[in-house]
């Protein structure tokens, strides 16, 4: 199977102006922000094909079973004659007006009753144009139980062909197009924004409150489809927190949403670990009270190797007191922890005067925490409303907040990240209340974004081998869960 690049084809759709930002009227009237104009492609024949191969992989991926295929027209006419000519499948054409001599046909090709036809269409909005040829298919005695289409602008067309039995299997959905021009810089954040904006108010099968506005049922299910945006898309939101921001960038950039937990309890392994895995990971996390030999010049040694490898670094410090207490803790002791952390979390048992004492130390030196909304071991107290608390007290201190200690996504804000301990290839405990869940189950499953590990690769006998496994792990989950 040919190997296709989504994302190269998004920017070369822009590119030939398949894709418009403005002010652009729609068949219905209504004013987009964002115009899909797929007319163009006939123009350019080198990714009319591979686009053509890109709707021909999905039909083969879920395994439809079809007579015959036939292009809304006239955008897909092409591209349903490129995928019938590849691959030898019988093609029917549906006429846009009946011929008035001769046959009087609205359908060329052969047809048998009781055949199954599938329905190609490169842009879909309502789904309006598909039930048009479906309507003309099932007046000649074929089934329709599935449609193709290229670009779903997400704005109801999936449910309202499913209402009408036609399964709907979009191959780039509008988010994903905006997400990829966003991350290529084609875009800008503002642009994408009020483009996800519109399409979330114009949905037309969502339900509409009486003052015209989507339901919060809706409404749900719209910031969910935000959660799907890349790391990098959301490396550029607006109000991200910078350093969410610049590590979003670097586990785009490397790859990998792998943070490794160093607990090992010497100065010297620590930096070993940390040159050999730096390549791996996105993120490095350490107990500095757990080293037996600490002096600041390690400190900066570690510094030194975040920069050469382009990961930050994270003590694990729990700070759990009053805010004047933690400010100490945190800038002051033996180890000096502000000046060469980049990241610190806190248990939100003292109230928000945790955060504030932190931020007193740590904001002048662009430094940001977590918050500990959940843990890994087993009877944790962290749950339920201790754990909405957590969030609230994140939202309403964002500014030096950037995300969470979680077990699974426990905010809908892009900007925060979601990090998961408790991570190994195996499900099971170590005997003394911790509890392991896979990366594919904690990125794909649970929508964390970060896994963090530490015996699953410190007890390896190749640590950089099974880094490898983790980094590979966590990134093929979270390529999943966007294209899900
Ligand atoms: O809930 C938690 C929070 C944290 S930060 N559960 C955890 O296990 N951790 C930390 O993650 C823990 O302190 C340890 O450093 C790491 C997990 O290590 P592992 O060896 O069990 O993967």
């Amino acid at each position: 199977m040919e190997n296709i690049c989504v994302d190269s084809l998004i920017l070369k759709l822009h590119d030939v102006n398949g894709v418009k930002f403005g002010e652009y009227k729609l068949k219905s009237g209504t004013i987009t922000p964002i115009y899909i104009d797929l007319r163009v492609l006939v123009s350019y024949p080198s990714l009319m094909n591979q686009l053509s191969s890109l709707i021909y992989q999905r039909a083969q991926a879920e395994n439809l079973k079809f007579d015959s295929v036939c292009g809304v027209p006239y955008t897909a006419l092409p591209l349903a004659t490129i995928i019938c000519s590849r691959n030898e499948l019988p093609m029917l054409i549906r006429r846009k007006e009946a011929k008035d001599y001769g046959t009087k046909r609205m359908v060329e090709g052969v047809i048998r009753q009781g055949d199954t036809c599938l329905i190609i269409e490169d842009t879909v909005t309502t789904g309006s144009s598909i039930l048009e040829t479906a309507e003309v298919l099932y007046k000649e005695g074929l089934k329709v139980t599935d449609a193709i289409v290229l670009m779903d602008r997400e704005q109801g067309g999936v449910e309202t062909l499913g209402s009408q039995g036609i399964k709907l299997h979009p191959v780039i959905s509008m988010f994903k197009l905006l997400s990829v021009l966003q991350a290529g810089d084609r875009i800008s954040p503002q642009t994408a924004q009020s483009v996800r904006d519109f399409i979330l108010d114009n949905n037309t099968f969502r339900p509409k409150a009486e003052n015209g506005s989507l339901s919060p049922l809706a409404k749900k299910t719209c910031t969910e489809q935000e959660h799907m945006l890349s790391y990098g898309a959301r490396a550029k939101l607006s109000d991200i927190h910078p350093l969410g921001s610049k590590l979003l960038q670097i586990m785009e950039e490397k790859k990998s949403n792998l943070c490794v937990s160093a607990d090992v309890t010497s100065c010297a392994k620590l930096l070993e670990l940390a040159d050999t895995l730096g390549p791996k990971i996105c993120l490095l996390k350490t107990h500095v009270d757990i080293l037996e030999d600490f002096t600041p010049a390690f400190s900066n040694a570690l510094k030194d190797l975040a920069d050469k490898h382009n990961f930050l670094i994270f003590e694990d410090r729990k700070f759990a007191d009053i805010g004047n207490t933690v400010k100490h803790q945190y800038e002051g002791g033996v180890y000096q922890i502000s000046s060469w952390a980049h990241l610190v979390n806190a248990h939100a048992v003292p109230g928000p005067g945790v955060v504030q004492g932190l931020r007193a130390a740590g904001k002048p030196l662009g430094r940001a925490c977590l918050l500990i909304a959940q843990m890994s071991s087993q009877g944790s107290l962290a749950t339920g409303d201790y754990t909405q608390s957590v969030l609230k007290m994140a939202e309403e201190q964002s500014d030096f907040v950037l995300g969470f200690i979680c077990g699974s996504k426990i905010s809908k804000k892009p900007q925060f990240i979601h990090m998961t301990p408790g991570v190994q290839m195996q499900a099971g405990g170590d005997g003394l209340g911790q509890q392991y869940t896979s990366p594919e189950e904690v990125i794909a499953t649970k929508g964390s974004d970060v896994i963090i590990v530490g015996r699953g690769i410190l007890g390896a006998s190749n640590w950089a081998a099974a880094a490898e496994s983790y980094r590979k792990a966590g990134w093929d989950a979270y390529v999943k869960r966007l294209g899900q």
